[in-house]
């Protein structure tokens, strides 16, 4: 390791292959989530509006999978919260995921680009709620009362995503760019990389499964299961820091 990487900032992006091992699906695998529902019909304004019992179905499914016992952090997720501990030099972690399986694992230098899938948003007065419980249209918000205009407080397509300009700073700053568990299909998501390599002449590494759509953007990749690999290469980050 260079000693640019060991005395600067660590952005860290996470995508649905860090929580696979959790026991959550990710979206393009062969099994994955987007081989059984479309994205036109379940995770866009435009899907909301046509059809929202469906949408509301769609993210109720996942949000009760995501509240069951069997789903915690696997050694991945805590791995970066013990990096976060110990790097002195300051990791953010940015995730696209909408779980809540970061958090659970002790990281809190923490953003959800795509929002969260335990919150809940009024169309009609924007508050913004805890939420675990099933939505539907007669769900009435808890601050105006009205009902029919909750939705799920993440970032459909089409969406502007949240904190895009303390993201893009903190990746202007770090000497070290992770990638962990993301195909690399999204965007702005998927252009992290370039960002990093371009105007911080950050490191980039890619912890994957497989090589993402973004793999020659990258210095270096480690393929194979996040909750392998992540631990050992945080250990090796922080045995030469
Ligand atoms: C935006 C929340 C402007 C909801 C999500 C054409 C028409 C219309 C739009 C577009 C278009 N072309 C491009 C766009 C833009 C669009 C886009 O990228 N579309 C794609 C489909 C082409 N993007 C947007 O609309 C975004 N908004 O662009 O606004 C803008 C831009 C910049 C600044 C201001 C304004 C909004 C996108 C957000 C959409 N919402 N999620 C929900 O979750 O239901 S995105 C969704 O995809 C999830 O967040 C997911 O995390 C994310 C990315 O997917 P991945 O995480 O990468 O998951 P995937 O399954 O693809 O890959 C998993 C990887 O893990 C694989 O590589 C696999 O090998 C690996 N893996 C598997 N198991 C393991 C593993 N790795 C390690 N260990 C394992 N065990």
């Amino acid at each position: 390791m260079t000693s640019q990487i060991a005395s600067g900032p660590i952005v860290v992006l996470t995508g649905a292959g860090i929580s696979k091992d959790s026991g959550l699906d990710t979206f393009r695998d062969a099994d994955g989530i987007w081989s059984k529902v479309r994205i036109e019909d379940v995770a866009t304004a435009a899907a909301f509006a046509r059809a929202p019992e469906r949408v509301h179905a769609f993210y109720n499914a996942r949000r009760q999978r995501l509240l069951s016992s069997d789903v915690a952090p696997n050694p991945a997720h805590f791995a970066l919260a013990r990096l976060e501990r110990h790097w002195a030099h300051g990791v953010l972690v940015v995730t696209q995921n909408i779980d809540d399986l970061h958090e659970r694992a002790g990281t809190s230098r923490l953003i959800h680009m795509h929002g969260e899938m335990l919150k809940a948003r009024c169309g009609s007065c924007n508050a913004v709620t805890a939420w675990k419980q099933d939505l539907g249209l007669d769900t009435p918000c808890p601050s105006c009362k009205r009902s029919g205009a909750m939705r799920p407080d993440v970032v459909w397509f089409g969406e502007i995503p949240l904190e895009m300009d303390r993201i893009y700073q903190a990746i202007a700053e770090c000497a070290l760019f992770i990638s962990i568990g993301t195909s690399g299909n999204v965007t702005p998501a998927a252009g992290f990389v370039r960002e990093a390599r371009e105007f911080a002449g950050a490191h980039t590494v890619e912890l994957n499964l497989e090589p993402s759509a973004g793999h020659t953007m990258f210095d270096d990749a480690v393929l194979g299961p996040a909750a392998k690999e992540v631990p050992a290469y945080v250990d090796r980050l922080l045995d030469a820091s």
